[in-house]
C-alpha cells in the first residue's frame, strides 16, 4: 500500500439540513437565460442547478450561528447583540471603534464620506466595483498600485495581491501625501482572482505611509482566507494560528470595511472599523443618516449575533484548510482538463480566463458574460462575469475600462456544496470547452448607470 503521507483536508462539519436542488432541460435554460438578457444576475434563483454567482451571503450558517438567531435582542439603541459583536470585533481584529453597516457598501459609503475630499487620490491593489464607486462618489480617483503580476493569470507569485511600492511612492511624488486620505489594501484581492497579500508587505506599506502620514484601511472581507495563504506560503508563519495572523495583518492598519457577508459566515451584515477616534465619532452619526442607529447600524440584532459567532468560526484553523481546500480540488479537477484559469489558484473561487478560453471572442463583445452565460446554458451553473462589464466605463472619458484580465468566476459558498458539486461542475466546463469554437459575443442592449454588471442587458450575435 502507498504509504500515507499527510491526512486530506474533510470537512469539519456534518450535515444537519438540506436544500433539495432543481435540474431543468437545456429549453428552460435557454428560455431562462433569453429572459434574463443573457446576464446570471437577472436568472431566478430556483432556475439555477449550482450557485456560483457568490460567496457573498449564500454561506450555511452553523447551528451555533442559528441559535444565535433565537438569542436577537432586538432593542432599537444599545443591544447586547451589538456588543457581543464590538467584543468580537476587539479580540479577533483589535480595532477599537465599530460601526455596523447592513453590508460592505453600506460601510464603504460611510468610510469615502469621512475620509476623502473633492479631488483627493485613494490609491488601491485592484480596483473592487463598490469600493471603487463610493470612491467617486465622494470625489475621490482610484489609483491601482498592485505589482503587475496580478494582471497576468499564469504567473505564479503566491503574493499576486500586493501593493507595487515603487507604484505607491511615484504616486504619492506625484500627487502629494496631502491629497492622499488613505490607501485601500484589500485582502484577498478579488479582481485579480482572489489573490492574497503578504505579511511582509503590509509590514513594508505601513512603514512606507507612516513616513508620509497617510492612513491604510483594510477592505478585510475576506481576511481568514488571506491569512491561510500566508500560514501556507509566507516564511515564519507555518506554526501560527489563522486567528493570530489575522489579527497581525489588522495591527497594521488603522481601520477596514468588512462585508461579513464572505468570511464571517452570514446571510447579511458588514462594519467599518477605525482606531482614530474623531474618525469614529463623524462615522457613527453618518451611519444614523444612511443606515440606522450606530448600535445596528440596519442590522437585527439577530445578525449582529450571527456574525459575531460566524467571526469566531471564520478563524479555525480546519475551517479555513477545509474551505480553500475545496477551491483548490476544483482548480486541479479543472487543470486535469486543460482549463486555463488564474493561477495560483486563489481563495473564494476559481477565475477561468475567458480570453484564453474564447480567443476568437474580442473583449468588446464581452467574452467573459458570454462564456458564464454558455455554462449556464449546459448544465445550470450558474457563474459570474469579472471582466469588461464589471470594470464599468472610466467616469471622465465615457469610455469602458478594458481589464487585462476577462474573468468567469466560479466562486464557491462556505460549507455549501460537496466534492462530488466539485466534479460535476469541472465536467460542465470541460463540455463547453470542448465546443468553444461555436461560441460567439455578446451585444449590449441596456447599460444602467452604475455598477452596469448587476443589471445589464444583452442578445447574442
Ligand atoms: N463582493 C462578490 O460577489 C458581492 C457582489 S459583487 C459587488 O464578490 C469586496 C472585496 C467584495 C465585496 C462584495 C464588497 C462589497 C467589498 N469588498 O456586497 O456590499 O468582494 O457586502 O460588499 C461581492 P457587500
Amino acid at each position: 500500500m502507498e504509504q500515507i503521507k499527510k491526512r486530506s483536508w474533510a470537512e469539519p462539519f456534518k450535515i444537519k439540513m438540506v436544500e433539495l436542488l432543481k435540474i431543468t432541460t437545456k429549453q428552460q435554460r435557454e428560455k431562462a437565460m433569453k429572459e434574463a438578457g443573457y446576464n446570471t444576475f437577472l436568472l431566478k434563483s430556483e432556475d439555477v442547478y449550482i450557485d456560483l454567482l457568490t460567496d457573498s451571503g449564500t454561506s450555511a450558517m452553523s447551528d451555533r450561528q442559528w441559535s444565535g438567531l433565537m438569542l436577537g435582542d432586538e432593542a432599537y439603541a444599545g443591544s447586547r447583540n451589538f456588543y457581543n459583536l464590538e467584543r468580537a470585533v476587539k479580540k479577533y481584529y483589535g480595532y477599537k471603534y465599530l460601526v455596523p453597516t447592513h453590508q460592505g457598501r453600506g460601510a464603504e459609503n460611510i468610510l469615502s464620506q469621512v475620509m476623502i475630499k473633492k479631488g483627493d487620490i485613494i490609491p488601491g491593489n485592484m480596483y473592487f466595483t463598490t469600493t471603487r464607486l463610493h470612491q467617486e462618489l465622494a470625489g475621490g480617483t482610484f489609483v491601482d498600485v498592485i505589482v503587475n503580476d496580478a494582471h497576468d493569470s499564469e504567473n505564479l507569485n503566491p503574493f499576486k495581491g500586493n501593493i507595487d511600492l515603487d507604484k505607491l511612492q511615484a504616486v504619492i511624488r506625484k500627487y502629494g501625501a496631502k491629497r492622499i486620505p488613505y490607501i485601500c489594501v484589500a485582502v484577498t484581492v478579488n479582481m485579480a482572482g482572489g489573490q492574497p497579500v503578504s505579511m511582509q508587505n503590509m509590514k513594508e506599506l505601513r512603514k512606507l505611509t507612516n513616513e508620509h502620514g497617510i492612513k491604510i484601511i483594510l477592505d478585510m472581507t475576506r481576511i481568514a482566507e488571506n491569512a491561510y495563504f500566508i500560514q501556507q506560503h509566507e516564511k515564519g508563519y507555518a506554526r501560527k494560528s489563522i486567528a493570530s495572523i489575522v489579527k497581525e495583518i489588522c495591527s497594521f492598519t488603522d481601520g477596514a470595511t468588512f462585508s461579513a457577508k464572505k468570511d464571517a459566515l452570514v446571510n447579511i451584515g458588514g462594519f467599518l472599523a477605525l482606531n482614530d477616534k474623531d474618525a469614529y465619532e463623524e462615522a457613527s452619526n453618518l451611519v444614523v443618516v444612511y443606515e440606522g442607529l450606530h448600535t445596528y447600524g440596519g442590522l437585527a440584532g439577530r445578525d449582529m449575533e450571527a456574525m459575531a459567532i460566524g467571526i469566531e468560526e471564520s478563524v479555525h484553523d480546519d475551517h479555513i484548510r477545509a474551505r480553500i481546500g475545496q477551491v483548490l480540488y476544483l482548480g486541479e479537477q479543472l487543470l486535469k482538463y486543460d482549463i486555463p484559469i488564474v493561477l495560483p489558484v486563489g481563495g473564494h473561487g476559481i477565475f477561468i480566463d475567458a480570453k484564453k478560453f474564447l480567443p476568437h471572442v474580442p473583449q468588446d463583445k464581452f467574452t467573459a458574460q458570454a462564456l458564464a452565460a454558455e455554462l449556464y446554458l449546459e448544465s445550470g451553473i450558474r457563474a459570474m462575469e469579472r471582466g469588461i462589464v464589471s470594470a464599468g466605463r472610466n467616469a471622465k472619458t465615457g469610455d469602458h475600462y478594458y481589464p487585462k484580465l476577462e474573468l468567469v468566476r466560479l466562486t464557491i459558498p462556505r460549507r455549501v456544496y460537496t466534492q462530488a458539486h466539485m466534479d460535476v461542475i469541472a465536467e460542465s466546463v470541460a463540455r463547453v470547452y470542448a465546443r468553444k469554437s461555436k461560441i460567439k459575443g455578446l451585444e449590449m442592449t441596456f447599460e444602467p448607470k452604475y455598477l452596469r454588471f448587476f443589471q445589464a442587458r444583452f442578445r447574442k450575435l
